[in-house]
């Protein structure tokens, strides 16, 4: 498997506005993206079409413009915000270089692979990130050619990029059957291991929401774990969970005149989503989000301090519909509002549920309120297990 250390590469980034409403943001995660890959931005280039060029993806006097522009402060690398089909790769490689040099040209899906080949960390995340890149790459096998035999800036081809691709097509599909198989063994595992933890007087809880939400820190608080927290996107690929307890069942619970008593709950910090979510990389990450997918309710956390917030709320409730998540219980956490001066606290819905914590997972302020919502769902879930099993 192919290395390259992170901070290495430099690029040229291009962006084309369609007038999609969320241009500005998803500009401006890509170069997020781009810094956490490691790659430092030397010039961004904009555009407005009405829709993309079949053979270029950008408009050629854009592309002689790029080109130039890739020449001048000798980029080994250019970026587009967009997912390229093979034939525009192609097409732009051979336009954006010259016969002696070696720019290499990536699309937002291969961008976002490659950050995940460079963090995945258990040994499941990594058959699944080079699962997903065979799967993304071997569509990309034909025509790989002209420049691009010796990389140094692998950026987009890391793990299984450059010498997978040099196998042929037979050896690729071995290649990919022998990882499906491998991760229905894992998948297995682990659906053991959660039977095994599983009881029914114990709530399951996964935290979910967009990248960089605050996902990490409030796990780390809840459950007084340590898992890596960073202002980067996808800091968190593995699913950790924990137990915790709530204190006594409050007053206002669905079962009050109960006896109290400790509830136990697992926790579970997952991967984050993000606009654009490559599709390969959520079929291959299945027994991950599993995870996510089995819980009783879903904490989804969302940074209130983000002007896009709505958008990213939607763009998780849409990632969730997709790995069967929807019908899941929600409480809507909404996070840094120590960022907004917004008071902490807690609003309920109809039925008297609480349905939207303002806390802040940093300071803590408003924890509490988290604390409840919790407590309150354990009690109705383990009064529910006490009723089925009467
Ligand atoms: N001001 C402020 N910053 C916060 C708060 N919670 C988290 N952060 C910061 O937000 C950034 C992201 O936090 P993480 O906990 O890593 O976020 P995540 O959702 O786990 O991110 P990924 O795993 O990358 O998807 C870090 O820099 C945190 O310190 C908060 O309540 N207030
Ligand atoms: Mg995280």
């Amino acid at each position: 498997m192919q290395q390259t250390p992170a901070g290495t590469g430099a690029a040229v980034l291009v962006s084309i506005d369609f007038g999609a409403n969320d241009h500005s943001e998803s500009l401006e995660e890509l170069r997020q993206l781009a810094e956490t890959a490691g790659v430092y931005t030397l010039a961004v280039v904009e555009a407005k079409r009405q829709c993309p060029d079949a053979a270029l993806f950008a408009g050629s006097g854009k592309v002689q413009q790029i080109a130039e522009i890739v020449e001048r402060m000798e980029a080994p690398l250019v970026i587009f915000n967009h997912d390229l089909s093979p034939a525009q790769m192609r097409n732009l490689t051979a336009k954006l270089n010259t016969p002696d040099s070696n720019v290499r040209v990536i699309d937002r899906t291969m961008l976002i692979l490659d950050i995940f080949a460079q963090r995945a960390q258990s040994h499941e995340g990594k058959v699944q990130v080079e699962l997903a890149q065979l799967r993304y790459l071997a569509t990309r096998l034909v025509g790989h050619g002209a420049g691009m035999g010796q990389q140094k800036f692998a950026v987009g081809a890391r793990g299984p990029g450059e010498t997978r691709l040099e196998l042929d097509r037979r050896k690729l599909d071995k290649r990919v059957h022998f990882l499906k198989d491998r991760l229905e063994k894992l998948k297995h595992q682990r659906t053991v291991q959660r039977r095994a933890r599983s009881r029914a007087d114990v709530l399951s809880v996964s935290i979910a929401g967009y990248t960089n939400a605050g996902k990490s820190t409030l796990f780390n608080r809840l459950t007084r774990a340590d898992v890596y927290v960073a202002d980067q996107l996808f800091a968190t690929l593995d699913t950790t969970s924990r137990r915790m307890f709530t204190e006594t069942a409050p007053a206002s619970s669905p079962d009050k005149g109960r006896p109290g008593g400790v509830g136990e709950i697992v926790v579970s910090d997952t991967v984050g989503f993000i606009r654009h979510l490559p599709h390969s990389l959520i079929a291959a990450f299945r027994g991950t989000l599993e995870e996510t997918a089995q819980a009783d309710l879903l904490l989804h956390v969302v940074d209130a301090n983000n002007a896009n917030r709505d958008d990213q709320i939607a763009e998780v409730n849409k990632v969730l519909a997709e790995i069967g998540a929807a019908d899941i219980p929600q409480v809507l956490v909404f996070n840094k509002i120590d960022l907004q001066d917004v008071p902490p606290g807690v609003q309920r819905d109809d039925y008297g549920r609480i349905a939207r914590v303002f806390l802040s997972a940093k300071s803590g302020a408003g924890l509490d309120g988290l604390q409840l919502a919790l407590a309150e769902a354990q009690t109705a879930h383990r009064t529910h297990a006490a009723i089925e099993h009467t």
